[in-house]
């Protein structure tokens, strides 16, 4: 069986949890999440290092013993230590781990006081007031792990996008391989960029005699095979992951494809205007009477109903329809658009390339700058930098641009935003910068107004210029932070900063709604990778499929700006 990345991130992630309850190392631990991070972002397939011979041990995070225990997941499927701590402990027990205010401590507690170690366990425990008394959690923890718990059952069956493409892609290249097949597209909540989806379908034009359906459901990564039919199948993956597969006519592939891409909303909306047309639109094809007028292409489908061709990101039927109708679509921003990236980090703080190796990485993307942007000293475990720490790097960062040609680093800083809204460092090192990237990294539970007020106040500070993963929120994980968005979109607007669009897979931040509302205002957004290594650049298609999503044209994104003209937008006024 071919092993993904996402599953050895999988058992690293898992590693962690277990090692995490059994009071291990604090170290050992993080070198195992920080591997699954690595594993999770890396647009490239390990298996295929490991079967190259390639060195491990060049990835970030990655040392000589984690490099062995990918090689042996890789040529074995399993590991080793997985299992022996497996022995230790219940595996469910990682799932509780996952519950937004349950830390090791409390699972470790609540395993040996209450011997719960299932999600099941843990609700009735919550139901029947049995956690409160525990020693460490009190009424109030019990309240929010019970809020917890309803917000986990909605989200714990979808895969983040960027998971779901490293089992979609390989998928969907290797039915092209299959003899007589034309045409394989991914659709679904895929093709609109959702930022998860529950599941997978693949539409297929293939000829009559392809055996692509027989392949399909013998596809070697395949538990179960739900359903299995000549035109459509169903199967789910050993990751979990749903996948439905249609074969259609070529006829017909254009009505399928915008059929299946969906949203459901966004058909039963197009369907009605047919309607009002006296047609009838299905997944094969417009229909007038019995006659087929239009579904060889999407555009034909469009073009049936009065329409203009509605890009998927926008299908979601929150107003494309009407701007269609009335000429008004966006014409949205593509990944070719951007110039440079406005959040990165070195060595120099928890980033795994130097500024030199980061730079000729953003220079390969394309781009004319790349700013660093070093967390700053609050954050000790990510090796914040203090002000002589930072006042280093900007003399290091002035003398390397001397030598870069064609790429200019930008000096900045992710400075933390303290719980009284005041930044981290002082305005004497804040000043040298070219841009202070601010971000709330602590007191995630502040009550609404409190948590507004600390970040408005932090963008009246003179030196203030972007917002980072403005609703702090990571996919299935944690709930954004309470804030009042639509103020600080306005805040921005009235003292001339951007809010951030971050494109690390699991944050995906600025929501698709706000960007819209950004737009409204006038606010521009900058849609960065957040890149702790060089490998991070390729996330950031993620972030312009989630500002696509947000109705971004190239005109609303700071860093679609080449330097020049960037440069003097950077520069405060007030
Ligand atoms: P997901 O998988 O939950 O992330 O979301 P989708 O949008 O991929 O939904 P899915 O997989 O259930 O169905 C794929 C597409 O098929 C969906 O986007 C629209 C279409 N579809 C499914 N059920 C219906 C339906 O009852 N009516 C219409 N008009 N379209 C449907
Ligand atoms: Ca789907
Ligand atoms: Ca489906």
């Amino acid at each position: 069986m071919p092993i993904h990345n996402a599953d050895i991130a999988a058992i690293f992630e898992e590693i962690a949890d277990l090692l995490e309850i059994e009071n291990a190392n604090v170290f050992r631990v993080r070198a195992y999440r920080n591997a699954s991070r690595t594993l999770q972002e890396l647009g490239k397939d390990v298996r295929t290092m490991v079967q190259k011979g390639e060195e491990l041990t060049r990835l970030p995070g990655i040392g000589e013993d984690l490099a062995n225990k990918i090689r042996e997941i890789v040529e074995t499927g399993h590991c080793a230590m997985l299992d022996k701590l497996h022995k230790q402990l219940p595996s469910t027990i990682t799932e509780l781990l996952k519950i937004p205010g349950l830390g090791p401590k409390r699972v470790k507690i609540l395993y040996h006081e209450l011997d719960i170690h299932t999600m099941e366990q843990l609700q009735r425990a919550v139901r029947d007031h049995r956690i409160q008394s525990l020693p460490g959690f009190g009424e109030k923890t019990e309240i929010r792990i019970a809020e917890a718990l309803t917000i986990h059952a909605g989200s714990t069956s979808r895969f983040k996008l960027a998971i779901a493409a490293q089992y979609a892609e390989p998928l969907a290249a290797w039915l092209r391989t299959i003899s007589g097949v034309q045409q394989v597209v991914v659709a679904g909540s895929y093709r609109r960029a959702k930022e998860t989806v529950g599941d997978i379908d693949i539409l297929i034009t293939a000829s009559q005699n392809s055996p692509v359906m027989a392949s399909f459901c013998n596809y070697d990564e395949i538990a179960e095979v739900l359903s299995h039919g000549p035109t459509r199948s169903s199967v789910v993956l050993k990751s979990k992951l749903q996948v439905d597969a249609r074969v259609v006519k070529p006829e017909s592939y254009g009505a399928a494809l915008h059929y299946f891409t969906g949203s459901k909303a966004h058909n039963i909306a197009i369907r009605r205007l047919g309607q009002e047309r006296g047609l009838k639109i299905n997944e094969y094809g417009v229909f007038k009477g019995q006659t087929r007028i239009a579904g060889e292409t999407e555009e034909s489908v469009y073009q049936s109903v009065g329409l203009p061709f509605i890009p998927p990101e926008l299908r979601e039927d929150r107003g494309e329809i009407e701007a269609a109708r009335s000429g008004r679509l966006p014409k949205l921003i593509e990944l070719g658009d951007l110039k440079g990236d406005l959040h990165a980090h070195s060595k120099a703080s928890d980033g795994h390339d130097t500024l030199k190796e980061m730079a000729s990485a953003a220079q390969q993307c394309g781009f004319e700058y790349l700013a660093i942007t070093e967390h700053s000293r609050r954050l000790t475990v990510a090796h914040g930098l203090d002000p002589v720490q930072l006042a280093k790097q900007i003399d290091e960062i002035d003398r390397l641009n001397e030598q870069l040609t064609g790429i200019t680093l930008l000096k900045g800083i992710e400075v933390d935003i303290l719980e009284d809204g005041n930044l981290d460092l002082p305005d004497s090192i804040l000043t040298k910068l070219d841009l202070v990237v601010g971000a709330v990294h602590s007191r995630f539970e502040l009550s609404r107004a409190k948590q507004t007020e600390r970040i408005l106040k932090a963008m009246d500070h003179p030196y203030f210029t972007l917002l980072a993963h403005p609703s702090g929120r990571l996919i299935a994980r944690r709930e954004p932070y309470d804030v009042d968005m639509l103020r600080i979109i306005r805040k921005a607007k009235e003292r001339g900063c951007y809010l951030e669009l971050n494109a690390q897979p699991e944050r995906l931040d600025l929501l698709d709604i706000y960007c819209q509302a950004a737009k409204d205002e006038g606010v521009l957004i900058s849609i960065n990778s957040d890149a702790h290594s060089v490998l991070d650049f390729n996330n950031l298609s993620f972030g312009v499929g989630q500002a696509r999503r947000g109705w971004l044209e190239k005109q609303n994104v700071l860093n679609t700006r080449t330097l020049q003209e960037l440069q003097p937008l950077l520069k405060r006024t007030m």
